[in-house]
């Protein structure tokens, strides 16, 4: 008993030491989404109902993907743990489409309420200390989805109807001219690399961390991935092989990109920057693309680079097991395709080569040959999409 209080200490002052700026936060001011003030704020009555359409959510698809995704292969109990709450969900639209309907404005109120109490700062540290946990191998969808889940409660527990996502696919070809970077969403880079207008101006935002202004790093000439590079992926009836193209590629990519050499984006740090959690989402989209071109799909424990992913592992600090986070009904997530009257696609179907992802895989410890790997993938990709 005493070795174990030893241990217990060894290891809650390796996470102080991890994040010297921050204490280790009890699991209660974690969980701001499951403490009983927030539920009780929750109301149905706050978050307009809107269930989802069959189209968005065919009902095929619970029947074949749901409890058939335990291979024999991993013997464990498949009950238990948290059941992610699924009233009041809303089908997650691009932002451009969220503005256009008139919701963006409570979700900037909602999402600096969750700044301004700190809430969104103990979720920068959550995922600074599930690092290992939740990159570079199979937990990094079903981690990510589960981490924008819980932040989207907090979002409708302060009148967002929902988290929207940025189609960055759209913007691929001509980045520096995307309305997405302008003071009506996210801001306009300024020559020193801070953001000049907009709600997350310096002087308007800082970050949630460590209170400095946010800084971005794109440039002249940056490409993001196009969807086609992003739908070869989705082609993949491989999960293992899709979430590593999906993690080294388009998600390093915009990571790297918007971040530049060493911006809010680039580090581990990165949901500081409100754009990470619209990433995050369009990159969760493109699982939930992958699912329904891959109904039936078994739960993949196989890994590309650490250790097995298993069914009933718990998704830290919260008791959601990972099986809890493998299908969009399991996990009550849904999403409305962009609307390309909406979302424009920039380039008139140009496409090129997406940038280099070295910043952010560089920062974030990722295996080299993979890195390299993915990316050359990505290069014939284009020559292929465009012979086709
Ligand atoms: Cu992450």
């Amino acid at each position: 008993m005493h070795l174990t209080q030893a241990l217990l200490g060894i290891l809650a002052l390796s996470f102080a030491a991890a994040l010297p700026q921050e204490p280790v936060e009890t699991e209660t001011t974690l969980l701001p989404s499951e403490s009983s003030t927030v539920q009780s704020q929750t109301s149905q009555a706050s978050i307009p109902p809107e269930t989802f359409s069959t189209s968005t959510l065919p009902p095929s698809e619970t029947n074949t993907l749901a409890p058939s995704t335990t291979s024999e292969a991993i013997s464990e109990p498949t009950t238990g743990g948290e059941t992610l709450r699924c009233s009041g969900r809303t089908a997650r639209k691009e932002v451009r489409q969220m503005k256009q309907d008139g919701d963006w404005d409570a979700f900037i109120g909602a999402y600096m309420s969750l700044v301004s109490d700190g809430t969104l700062a103990s979720y920068v540290n959550q995922h600074v200390q599930s690092w290992g946990f939740a990159h570079f191998n199979a937990h990094f969808l079903p981690y990510h989805r589960i981490f924008l889940k819980k932040f989207e409660e907090d979002l409708q527990s302060r009148g967002a109807r929902y988290l929207p996502y940025w189609d960055s696919s759209a913007d691929s070809q001509d980045l520096l001219n995307s309305q997405i970077l302008t003071a009506e969403f996210f801001g306009k880079l300024a020559s020193d690399g801070t953001i000049q207008d907009g709600p997350f101006s310096r002087g308007n935002y800082s970050t949630p961390v460590d209170g400095l202004p946010l800084t971005r790093g794109y440039k002249e000439g940056d490409t993001l991935y196009a969807f086609p590079l992003i739908q070869n992926a989705i082609n993949n009836p491989s999960f293992s092989g899709m979430s590593e193209d999906i993690e080294y590629g388009q998600h390093a990519v915009v990571h790297s990109i918007i971040g530049g050499a060493s911006g809010s984006m680039s580090v581990q740090t990165s949901p500081n920057d409100p754009l990470f959690f619209l990433h995050h989402c369009y990159v969760d989209y493109i699982f939930y693309k992958w699912q329904l071109q891959n109904p039936g799909s078994p739960f993949e424990a196989d890994n590309y680079n650490l250790g097995r992913m298993t069914p009933n592992e718990i998704i830290a600090p919260w008791n959601v097991p990972v099986r809890n986070a493998w299908t969009v009904d399991q996990a009550c997530v849904g999403y409305e395709d962009p609307d390309p009257n909406v979302v424009k696609v920039a380039g008139n179907g140009t496409i090129r080569p997406p940038s280099n992802a070295t910043a952010w895989l560089n920062n974030a410890g990722a295996n080299k040959t993979v890195a390299k790997t993915v990316a050359k993938k990505a290069t014939e990709n284009v020559k292929k999409v465009k012979e086709d």
